[in-house]
């Protein structure tokens, strides 16, 4: 049985970048809910017994959605909360800084990139930083798609569905990618990947 992980700072932590009110429901509600659909879709079959990345690639070469769509959510979202944190964003580590350099030029531009992606996918999905072939990439995603099943190791994911961001931006998607960017990723725990 999977169960709703614990977030590392409170609710209210992230306010006013992502508010209390986002929190509660999108962490309490809508994560909460892939994970019971998820446990009740695997029950009895031969999902049970598989870690949660075997069930999204199983999923994903069966096709079958209920399973991959709520099975990839839960770890989309696991990974989204630990990308962020209070008083987040600012300078980031230089063995990660220099990864960046190395792979898109400079930081400005893989800001530019990452916040693009995410403007641009067109209806709910998530932009990504991921490793690919030992190379830095971002790419964007619909729906729940993890680009685990694309042979990438996401190591950074910002979620674009409109839960994530309504209620404190609106319709400005890119004004909350911007902060979310600038105020809430913690980049130690992306640099952890490297
Ligand atoms: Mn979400």
């Amino acid at each position: 049985m999977f169960e709703l992980p614990k977030l590392d700072y409170s609710n209210s932590a992230l306010s006013p970048i992502m508010s209390e009110q986002t929190l509660d429901l999108h962490h309490g509600k809508h994560h909460q809910t892939y994970i019971k659909n998820l446990n009740n879709l695997i029950k009895n079959t031969e999902y049970e017994k598989l870690s949660l990345e075997e069930i999204i690639k199983k999923s994903s070469s069966e096709n079958n959605a209920g399973i991959f769509n709520n099975a990839s959510q839960h770890w989309n979202h696991n990974l989204f909360w630990k990308c962020m944190k209070p008083n987040g964003g600012g300078k980031i580590p230089s063995k990660l800084e220099n990864r960046i350099k190395k792979d898109f030029g400079s930081f400005e531009k893989f800001k530019e990139e990452f916040i693009n992606s995410g403007i641009s996918q067109f209806g709910s999905g998530w932009c990504w930083l991921s490793i690919k072939n030992q190379k830095l990439v971002v790419t964007k995603t619909p729906n729940a798609v993890n680009p685990i099943i694309h042979d990438m190791k996401p190591i950074l994911g910002c979620d674009v569905w409109e839960h994530s961001y309504y209620l404190d931006y609106k319709n400005k998607r890119p004004d909350y990618l911007k902060n979310f960017f600038e105020k809430l990723i913690n980049w130690e725990f992306v640099e952890s990947y490297l």
